[in-house]
């Protein structure tokens, strides 16, 4: 009763029998890949782990105690236990044939290989052995049952002949199966390597202490110095904590200790071993179902992590220790050196190669039967508990520090992307060394990056002649492109949500050409600090560049005079009136040589600059702020009869200063 995907019909008389579909072996040599996840050397190991499960059911099951794996040459390996022996009577379903031969010869969906995968154990006992039987070219299984000794032969999964007896078995039970993996599936040189069958073995004798694995090898299949031995016997009264003892024999350990224990509930059982390793040590996770390995976790894995994290934080709770409530799953079980075995009555696993547990009661069952032992444990040495809590406890400091760190880094970045494109940055981040210098158009801009020092200098171009706030509608303001462009560069947004500590630079320089309209576009630009950022502007971190009107040479003597009263003081003073001097006059910083540019302008050793500065009273202490509002409003404003009042009072002043 399946669909066609050979999914069991969800039937509510759901039975073991009515889950199998039958089938036989044809597909499984049509597509080994599918059933064995391939044919490489892996796969070929997978036939091995298949019949060892199966005689590891009916240990588990209780029904055997002795495993034997006699690995006889390279492609030939035999695996025995002491256990009840395959059923050989006629079956049921097919009266011609004994059950031994149904076992060996058809696919049983609902089994590991279908799409539901359930485990061997449970009643569903030799689920693999027909894909292995499918894929070997020579086949003997050996059944030794009310003490009679039967023997049946298969090649490529069909039956060389009947299942028949062959003599007595008077002292003996069980179940035998020796294979030879086919060349025409594996390729000629299929070789089953001593060590994984070797380890393979060993850890199933530690997953289940019940047990005891004799390993036999061939010596020929070993080198001289081999730590695989020819001859073993495996048998771990102590189970996992020896497993992992064994584990972590060369690594440092922070509790002397492991915690281990066996629980049985509801007739399944759950084992687990953990120790916390050394600092610098990478921890593990071996985890297993019915002694499958279960590399790709899941849910028995998660109950465990719930179990310890909760465990630590509730007696964190219990000592007072408020950090506690903070700690994750990973700080409490980073570090960790940890085996879990769990026997499951009907387990379900997922994935490619169905390892990883999905049965959904298992994080549950796991959960509570590793929790109630630990609180236990716990509270048995609170100086242990305390030193684990701790240390996890550190481990979500750290990981809070780094997500802030990862944050801020973040958030820098992000700011950096939203910069405006025509802007050079400097590669510094140390906000208070740098400088941004605000240039008009794009070849004084050009000029201006390449005297920069990149490290600590970033250039901003303007075009022309920027908005003038004073005149300006507030929805003006905020679509203006060039002033949006300067506000992002700057890290600081214009208006009530100026925040200095935003700002990404320790000095704002404005640096235009030294003539009539390089004096308004400055005029403008100040006007916009002072009415949209006043703060920056009071703690002093707005400038105006001094750049030269002219370049006075004789010989190879150069001086820069930035207006002509210094342009004549100059040719008085330096040249001494005597000799040709040539006298150049910049149009514009665009077409200053750069190296010139950064000696007369830009390099901080060499240049002047002028602090643009706002003085919040004036010396006998009455508020300036009013007659600066005043006085902004009038030269800058959309007024110009106030303008034109105001040069027509103070022309004389202007007329005195011109010295004239
Ligand atoms: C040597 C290599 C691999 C095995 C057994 C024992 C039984 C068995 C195996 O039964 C059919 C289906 C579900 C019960 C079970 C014997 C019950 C009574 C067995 C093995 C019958 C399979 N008597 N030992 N299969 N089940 N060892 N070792 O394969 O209902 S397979």
């Amino acid at each position: 009763m399946a669909d066609l995907f050979g999914n069991a019909a969800k039937t509510d008389d759901y039975d073991a029998s009515n889950i199998e579909v039958l089938e036989g072996l044809e597909p499984v040599r049509h597509r080994p890949g599918m059933y064995i996840g391939g044919t490489d050397d892996r796969a070929l190991h997978h036939l091995a782990a298949e019949i060892l499960d199966n005689s590891m059911d009916e240990a588990v099951a209780g029904h055997a105690n002795r495993i034997d794996i006699h690995l006889e040459s390279a492609d030939r390996l035999t695996i025995r236990d002491n256990g009840r022996g395959m059923p050989t009577g006629k079956h049921p379903k097919f009266p011609d044939q004994s059950a031994v031969e149904v076992i060996m010869t058809t696919l049983h969906a609902g089994g590991k290989f279908s799409g539901k995968a359930y485990a061997t154990s449970g009643g569903l006992h030799g689920v693999g052995a027909s894909v292995v039987n499918a894929l070997s070219s020579d086949l003997m299984v050996e059944i030794a049952r009310d003490k009679i000794l039967f023997q049946q032969r298969f090649s490529r999964g069909k039956p060389l002949g009947p299942l028949v007896e062959v003599g007595a078995a008077p002292n003996r039970r069980g179940t035998s199966v020796s294979f030879t993996p086919d060349t025409e599936i594996f390729g000629a040189g299929a070789k089953f390597r001593p060590a994984t069958l070797y380890r393979m073995a060993r850890s199933k004798a530690y997953l289940f202490a019940g047990v005891e694995i004799r390993w036999r090898c061939d010596p020929a299949l070993l080198g001289n110095d081999d730590p695989i031995p020819a001859e073993a016997s495996l048998h771990y009264p102590g189970g996992l904590a020896d497993y992992l003892t064994d584990a972590t024999t060369d690594k440092a350990l922070m509790i002397s200790t492991p915690f281990a224990e066996a629980v049985e509930l509801d007739g399944q059982k759950f084992e687990w071993a953990i120790t916390w390793l050394g600092p610098g040590e990478d921890g593990f996770f071996h985890s297993y179902c019915n002694t499958v390995p279960t590399p790709s976790g899941g849910t028995h894995e998660t109950g465990f992590r719930q179990a310890i994290v909760r465990g630590l934080r509730s007696f964190g709770d219990l000592v007072g220790n408020k950090k506690a409530a903070d700690i994750t799953a990973d700080d409490a079980l980073a570090g960790g050196g940890i085996m879990l075995s769990v026997f499951l009555r009907d387990p379900q696993f997922q994935g490619q190669t169905k390892d990883r547990l999905v049965s959904t009661d298992a994080t549950r069952q796991t959960e509570q039967a590793v929790r109630d032992r630990f609180d236990q444990w716990l509270s048995a040495d609170a100086g242990r508990a305390t030193f684990l809590l701790d240390a996890a406890i550190e481990r979500a400091d750290d990981r809070k520090r780094r997500k802030k760190e990862k944050e801020v880094a973040r958030k820098s970045a992000t700011r950096r992307l939203r910069l405006p494109g025509k802007l050079a940055d400097c590669s510094s981040s140390d906000h208070e060394a740098t400088e941004l210098f605000l240039v008009e158009g794009d070849s004084a801009g050009g000029s201006a990056k390449q005297a920069r020092d990149r490290k600590i200098q970033a250039v901003l171009p303007l075009r022309g002649k920027i908005l003038n706030v004073a005149s300006a509608s507030t929805e003006k303001l905020s679509a203006n492109q060039e002033l949006s462009d300067l506000s992002l560069a700057l890290g600081v947004k214009p208006g009530k949500d100026f925040r200095l500590d935003d700002l990404r630079y320790g000095r704002i320089i404005i640096m235009t050409d030294a003539d009539v309209d390089g004096a308004h576009i400055a005029a403008l630009l100040m006007t916009y600090f002072y009415r949209e950022m006043p703060q920056l502007v009071e703690a002093g971190r707005l400038y105006l560049a001094q750049p030269p009107l002219y370049r006075l040479t004789q010989g190879g003597k150069t001086v820069y005079a930035l207006d002509e009263e210094q342009r004549e003081a100059s040719m008085k003073n330096i040249f001494d009136g005597r000799g040709k001097v040539e006298i150049s006059r910049f149009k514009g910083l665009g077409e200053m040589p750069p190296s010139q540019l950064k000696e007369t302008t830009m390099n901080p050793a060499s240049r002047r600059l002028l602090q643009v500065s706002l003085p919040l009273r004036d010396s006998v202490g009455a508020d300036l702020r009013r007659h600066t509002d005043q006085l902004v409003n009038t030269l800058m404003g959309k007024k110009a009869e106030l303008r034109f009042g105001y040069i027509r009072d103070h022309a004389e002043d202007a007329l005195a200063n011109l010295d004239v």
